[in-house]
């Protein structure tokens, strides 16, 4: 058992097993699968090649031989850092193949991140595009490998410079595949965070594929889905709900989109017959925009999904009638619980609401400070727990203990509340996060950064309200001495290495904070200062 990661209890297990809903399904048992029964169906394109389920299962076959070749096996942590590309998909299921455990990254993530998951997961390799969106990946990998000597391996999908190739590593079986079970862990996922690093979240095959088949169920996904990802693969978002993996489980095809921008993303949807895809609130905006513009035949889309921040009423009932589609709104966390509007809810819950529970043995509550329950209709936290909501980050058990409660209940920090029907709606947060447009951005992990900065006394930062992106943040900086500016630090923290959209968007510089009762330094009053500031400047 991997040191660190705290196995599902036996009750919890055999209660999931009974009712159905861990049915023993892995990543490679269902892949193999597809890879008979869906034959030559396409799996995979973006829009140029193809990878038939034939195709895609038997290249994951050579893919897992040549790690295994070169000394990856189960239970070895890998860091994977690739957009939507094929090989995503191939590095994936080859590593669930062995057992071996991707821990997914996101193109974003800077040197300073991906030391950070490479040493906290002690990872054998790093897996990364060559160049993408005009950012060299091999530099950063360099550095990387300076910064965490025992990592072994540095892979690379293209030109490989004197790393190792990815393309070299696809060879004919000539040892079996370890076994790998349902209970086994997966992967681990990216938690958005709100205190220090950012948390691993350990995922199982049966708990996640259960998440998978009850998407694709709620979302009424089959074999004639055609699935555009526009927004990155490696968020829980896109790849479970039902995401790029709910459609290889439903058999259907995906269509990789590299950016999200209408000027890819709508060709891709004609050409395609693209009938469901996923945004992001922002995206949303930027996509009704381009629609009055542009002239491609959309008349493929089913339904659009909006979900990762909260999507206005305001822009969501445009959406169906300039589509002409149906919007869903998903309101999930790669922590686990997932909820859906369904696809025929009447217009008042789609628009209004954020959804309901994925699953009749989700089982949420909503609480008061205190933890005792609230009536239906009140705003308080969200807590929930089942078969596909973690019960421990990995390796933080002191985290763990603020972050579950003793029964068990994830404390997911979003303040939400239920409609009669059990909808939920989303009122804000009492987590110290960012949610910039669907990004979020742990404030403390961003102070402390700041706080490595010889000039810089104390830091904190704050949500600002925004009408693009919803939420943008605010540094405010109490200096040693009156000499830095905002673009200071801004390149203070590109030189670091960090993903861009945690460096703040905005920096004030004041004297002092303002204090709470309890001496903390009050969050809530540094909001209304920088609301107020916003206004006078309109
Ligand atoms: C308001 N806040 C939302 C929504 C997420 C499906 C969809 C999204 C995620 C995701 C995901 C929201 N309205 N519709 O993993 O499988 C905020 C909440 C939540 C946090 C989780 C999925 N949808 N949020 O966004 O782990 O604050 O997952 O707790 O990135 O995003 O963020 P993340």
């Amino acid at each position: 058992m991997l040191r660190g990661y705290k196995p599902w209890p036996e009750d919890l297990k055999r209660y999931y097993k009974q009712t159905g809903c861990w049915n023993g399904e892995t990543f490679g048992g269902f892949l193999e699968k597809q890879g008979r029964e869906m034959n030559d169906h396409i799996a995979i394109t973006d829009g140029s090649e193809v990878l038939s389920y034939r195709e895609l299962n038997n290249r994951v076959d050579q893919l897992a031989a040549g790690f295994m070749q070169m000394g990856i096996v189960k239970g070895d942590r890998i860091v994977l850092q690739l957009p939507n590309i094929f090989e995503f998909f191939e590095v994936c299921f080859a590593l669930f193949k062995i057992g071996a455990l991707p821990v997914f990254s996101l193109p974003l993530h800077r040197k300073t991140e991906i030391s950070y998951f490479c040493a906290f997961t002690e990872a054998k390799a790093y897996i990364i595009p060559d160049i993408y969106d005009r950012f060299d990946y091999r530099e950063m990998a360099r550095e990387v490998k300076e910064a965490v000597p025992s990592l072994e391996h540095i892979i690379v999908v293209g030109d490989n410079k004197d790393f190792t190739a990815l393309s070299n590593l696809y060879v004919s079986a000539i040892q079996p595949l370890p076994e790998v079970q349902a209970d086994d862990l997966a992967f681990f996922q990216l938690s958005g965070g709100s205190t220090g690093l950012p948390k691993l979240i350990p995922r199982t095959h049966n708990e996640y594929i259960y998440s998978l088949r009850r998407s694709v169920e709620v979302c009424e996904l089959d074999h004639k889905t055609n699935y555009l990802a526009v927004l990155p693969v490696a968020h829980n978002f896109t790849m479970s709900s039902p995401g790029v993996f709910g459609v290889l489980y439903a058999g259907g095809k995906i269509v990789l989109s590299k950016y999200p921008s209408p000027d890819l993303a709508f060709p891709l949807i004609e050409r395609e017959s693209v009938d469901f895809t996923s945004l992001v609130p922002p995206l949303a905006i930027v996509w009704l925009e381009a629609r009055k513009r542009r002239s491609e035949d959309l008349s493929s889309l089913k339904v659009i999904q909006v979900g990762g921040a909260k999507c206005s009423a305001e822009i969501a009932k445009q959406i169906g009638p300039a589509f002409n589609c149906k919007l869903q709104q998903v309101f999930g966390m790669a922590e686990g619980l997932v909820n859906y509007t369904r696809l025929d809810d009447c217009d008042e819950l789609v628009i209004h609401t954020q959804g309901k529970p994925m699953s009749k043995y989700d089982d949420i509550r909503i609480v008061d400070e205190e933890d005792r329950e609230l009536p239906i209709g009140s705003t308080g936290q969200l807590q929930a727990k089942g078969p596909y909501t973690i019960i421990g980050y990995f390796n933080a058990e002191e985290h763990n203990g603020k972050a579950f409660t003793t029964d068990g209940y994830y404390r997911t920090g979003d303040l939400v509340k239920l409609t009669k029907e059990g909808y939920v709606i989303v009122e804000g947060r009492d987590k110290d996060q960012i949610n910039r447009g669907g990004e979020k951005i742990a404030a403390e992990e961003v102070e402390n950064y700041l706080l490595a900065h010889n000039n810089i006394l104390d830091a904190a930062i704050v949500s600002m309200p925004d009408k693009f992106l919803g939420e943008r943040s605010c540094a405010f900086i109490i200096q040693k001495h009156d000499e830095l500016s905002a673009k200071d630090l801004k390149r203070f923290l590109q030189d670091r290495g960090i993903a861009s959209f945690k460096i703040p968007d905005r920096f004030e510089f004041v004297d002092r904070f303002p204090y709470t009762a309890l001496g903390k330094v009050s969050k809530k009053n540094l909001r209304e200062i920088i609301i107020e500031k916003l206004n006078d400047e309109k």
